[in-house]
């Protein structure tokens, strides 16, 4: 079980971090977000390469990223 352990420590991270990028706290990552984030991981991170990193990471292609296992929005 020391693997399902350590998967919910590294959920628990993640949720940190998708947490101290989600803004305005709405439970999802919009562009803006993301593009603020990207710039602070990358430095100068221009509109378009955010365009295509945003659409990969929105799976639900609603322009919006939200957490795995998060409930959807309704
Ligand atoms: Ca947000």
């Amino acid at each position: 079980m020391a693997t399902l352990k350590l998967n919910e420590i590294e959920i628990t991270a993640s949720r940190k971090i998708f947490d101290a990028c989600d803004l305005n706290g709405d439970g999802f990552i919009d562009q803006e977000e993301f593009h603020a984030l990207l710039n602070v991981l990358d430095g100068d991170v221009s509109r378009a390469e955010c365009q295509l990193d945003f659409e990969i990471a929105d799976t639900a292609g609603d322009g919006f990223i939200e957490f795995i296992g998060a409930p959807g929005r309704s």
